[in-house]
């Protein structure tokens, strides 16, 4: 994969088995909007790998395939001709930051699902991204109706550093598994962790179970 940042990495999966930031505490009924664990924040912080690829929507494509019936390859035209929705959601990142309301458009999960038509023994899909990035999420979690390949925040198209052009949100998650720079996404029957949950990270990452590290 692309050079990530060794340092950075190793400092993570240290505090991932060091278990850092766990309270020990749940909310399964999320009786709280905040997440144990988390603080509240009104920028928003940047977190990759060293990396941030310049990718242009002139050369830009999305590959969606693996098992299913239509495997589609948009390039930037196609993608934003597919039907259009807002949703707004909360991140909660597992290094403790959390950010209320954040405004996403973009082609939701959903449609992309309908377009391309998994097969019934589909249960996993990876993301893969520009920077050599890849997380894995389970095709009941990414169909989740506030998941959204998105293009925008807040009303302004996303910035590089928060994954231009387009990017996934998953939010009920920690957003480790919302991958910037997507490129590919690929429908599998069995599940295949990806950077992080392979290095320590948890393999769903639930905020409200508290589900950093596995
Ligand atoms: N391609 C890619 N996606 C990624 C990452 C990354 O390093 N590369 N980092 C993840 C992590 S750990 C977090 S917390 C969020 C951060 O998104 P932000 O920089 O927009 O806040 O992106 C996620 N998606
Ligand atoms: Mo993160």
């Amino acid at each position: 994969m692309t050079q990530f940042n060794e340092k950075l990495t190793a400092a993570k999966q240290a505090w991932a088995r060091a278990g850092r930031l766990l309270t020990g505490k749940t909310d399964p009924d999320k009786e709280m909007r905040l997440p144990p664990g988390q603080r509240l924040v009104t920028n928003w912080p940047v977190l990759d790998l060293g990396v941030q690829p310049h990718v242009e929507t002139a050369t830009w494509r999305l590959d969606v395939d693996g098992l299913v019936e239509n495997p589609v390859s948009l390039d930037w035209a196609a993608f934003m001709a597919l039907p259009q929705v807002e949703d707004v959601s909360d991140i909660h990142c597992v290094t403790q930051w959390s950010r209320y309301d954040n405004r996403w458009e973009g082609v939701s999960t959903r449609a992309l699902i309908d377009l391309v038509k998994p097969a019934p023994e589909a249960a996993h899909v990876i993301l893969h991204s520009h920077d050599g990035y890849t997380t894995n999420v389970e095709l009941g979690h990414f169909a989740e109706d506030d998941c959204l390949i998105a293009h925008s925040h807040d009303g302004a198209p996303l910035t590089r550093e928060h994954g231009a052009p387009a990017r996934l949100i998953i939010p009920r998650y920690y957003f480790w598994k919302s991958a910037k720079w997507i490129k590919r996404i690929e429908f599998l029957a069995v599940d295949k962790p990806g950077f992080w949950e392979v290095r320590g990270y948890h393999n769903i990452g639930d905020p409200w179970l508290e589900d950093r590290y596995g």
